[in-house]
């Protein structure tokens, strides 16, 4: 089956330009390790059997690492454009297992480590993975016992490896037994192929997968590096789950990597353990969300750490606020750089050198010179400059496709291949990106991406639901929360907003796709031609927000720093 890429007029052009530099990334990390095999890439302050301190990589150690694993994976059977779901934390083997896979041309398959049974079985059935790379435990939440189910359920799944002691591996395949003698690899990726699939947060039924290449992605990176300022100097905190587009190639690990800079991974995002993190490893930029960087800049002002080595923090995945944005430069004495990007493609960075009023009213311009940016109306006719519009763009890293998924490409691209984001701007004058709403059925709850549908299919499957809209409300301290809007069946026992929630919960779905809150309605408002009417839902729901905000008028937003953290972070 195949996926839709660049025609061959634009691939040639994006060569031609430079963009694209024909490398793929096994020869990246070759190339670096070769360069300088003794200086740190990774740094993974967890405990692990036999360096209680945590361990500190070399890039020599995690190419020859990546080597011996990719010959394992080969021994086993494991090649060229098989699918392997990689649901990993923020640990070094992430990097060993991803470099390894990239190396003998198979695909990882990003999960967050927040995905549960139905996501995890059915990336695994849409992709016929191979395998699938998981943890031990973490953050409480066992994967070997989901392994073990989905393992059962999928017939192509014929290898789990957990990265853990292998005295708790749990039936699987410790990642320990794996790594075998180096073999030339006969057939390696070319730049051209594809490297991974991401997932997108999408609007649909079930996420979509996108196929990103070697060269397109390279370019993302190197690209961001130029915008970000990072160099071999750099260091990067890793601080949001790992396989999030973002913290991988925005600039990412994955930028500071192909810099020969190094990577700080934090188990957690919040500043108790970020901040101890940034002083000792004398970190230089990192990336965060918005709920997120506020917990930041309100534990900034508790003082308690050296903060002094952060030269950048990048804000994005959701909307920053102009107000919370201004409070970035004084309270944590660094640049902000916001980023509106896409796991599809198009990055936007303000720039390190912009304006302080640009810098916190907009949302950046894009990394390239050939990023394409329309804003279109309902009828994709160009609007004005300054007007608010649907957002479409095609470029040298923006996919062209789904992966399998020739339906949805139908609608999800035009016919000459741009990429409809769902999002609503408008651009300055000078050429900057202002996001002012969104038009795809989706709710971004502090930058975890929730698709209305999904959800819905879950909750209709409940005896007591004849029919249910899953909307937007607004939230002080994550932007967006979730409400689902229930209309009960005639008839039926009646159920608590609890019970729906614990339906949800149990069918096995990320945490962060439990609905916040559940509001039982006898009918919906309906549209002028009869559909579900959301707009009138989310009014709805956002006046009864107020109202209670209202109500206990001492009562500010909650302390971010004392919430719990969005769901971006793994699971408490
Ligand atoms: C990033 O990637 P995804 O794929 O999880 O989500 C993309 C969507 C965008 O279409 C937009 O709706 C929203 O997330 N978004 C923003 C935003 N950044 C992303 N909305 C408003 N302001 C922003 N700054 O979220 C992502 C990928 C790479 C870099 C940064 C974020």
């Amino acid at each position: 089956m195949s996926t839709p890429t660049w025609p061959s007029e634009f691939a040639e052009r994006y060569r031609a330009a430079g963009w694209w530099r024909g490398e793929t990334f096994g020869q990246m990390l070759r190339e670096r390790a070769e360069r300088h095999p003794d200086r740190i890439a990774i740094v993974d302050p967890a405990p692990a059997p036999g360096s209680p301190d945590g361990r500190r990589l070399t890039y020599g150690e995690l190419d020859a690492r990546a080597d011996r694993l990719a010959a394992g994976f080969l021994a086993r059977g494991i090649g060229k454009g098989d699918r392997v779901v990689l649901q990993l934390p923020n640990v070094a083997e992430f990097f060993e297992v991803m470099f390894a896979l990239f190396r003998v041309g198979a695909l990882p398959v990003f999960a967050l480590p927040a995905h549960r049974e139905s996501e995890v079985r059915y990336f695994c059935e849409f992709t016929e993975a191979a395998a699938y790379v998981i943890p031990a435990v973490h953050g409480g939440f066992d994967y070997r016992e989901l392994a073990t189910t989905v393992r059962e359920q999928v017939p192509t799944l014929r290898h789990v490896f957990v990265a853990a002691d292998p005295a708790e591996a749990g039936g699987h395949t410790p990642l320990a037994d794996v790594p075998a003698d180096p073999v030339p690899i006969t057939d390696p990726p070319a730049p051209g192929d594809l490297a991974f699939l991401q997932l997108s947060g999408g609007s649909t039924g079930v996420p979509k997968l996108i196929p990103r290449t070697h060269d397109d992605y390279i370019y993302s990176l190197w690209g961001s590096n130029e915008i970000c300022a990072v160099d071999e100097t750099s260091v990067y905190l890793c601080a949001l789950p790992a396989a999030h587009n973002f913290p991988l190639s925005s600039p990412g690990t994955l930028g500071a990597l192909y810099a020969g800079a190094r990577v700080v991974l934090a188990p957690q995002p919040s500043p108790d353990v970020a901040f101890p993190l940034i002083e000792r490893e004398r970190v230089t930029l990192t990336g965060l969300v918005p709920p997120l960087a506020l917990a930041w800049i309100e534990a900034a002002g508790r003082g308690e750490h050296d903060l002094s080595s952060l030269q950048v923090l990048l804000v994005g995945g959701a909307k920053f606020s102009e107000e919370a944005a201004r409070r970035v430069r004084p309270a944590l004495n660094c640049t902000l750089q916001q980023v509106f990007g896409m796991a599809e493609g198009l990055v936007n960075y303000t720039r390190l050198d912009d304006d302080e009023e640009t810098i916190v009213t907009t949302q950046g311009r894009p990394i390239s010179p050939d990023d394409e940016v329309r804003v279109v109306d309902d009828e994709d006719n160009d609007l004005p400059v300054g007007a608010t519009g649907h957002l479409l763009t095609r470029g040298p890293y923006t996919i062209r496709g789904y992966w399998r998924a020739p339906e949805h490409n139908a609608t999800a691209f035009t016919a000459d291949g741009f990429y409809r984001t769902g999002d609503v701007v408008r651009l300055t004058e000078d050429g900057y990106l202002v996001v002012e709403g969104r038009a795809k059925d989706q709710i971004n709850r502090g930058g975890e991406k929730v698709a209305a549908e999904e959800i819905e299919n879950h909750i209709l499957a409940h005896p007591a639901v004849h029919d249910v809209a899953v909307v937007s409300m607004p939230d002080a301290y994550l932007g967006e929360r979730t409400c689902a809007y229930v209309v009960p069946r005639a008839g039926a026992e009646p159920v608590r907003p609890v019970a729906i929630k614990k339906f949800v919960r149990e069918r096995g779905l990320a945490a962060y796709k439990v609905p916040d809150r559940v509001e039982f309605i006898d009918a919906f408002p309906s549209t002028g031609v009869g559909k579900v009417s959301k707009k009138d839902l989310r009014a709805a729901i956002a006046a009864q927000v107020a109202a209670r905000a209202a109500e206990q008028p001492g009562q500010a937003p909650a302390d971010p720093s004392r919430a719990a953290p969005p769901a971006t972070a793994p699971t408490p």
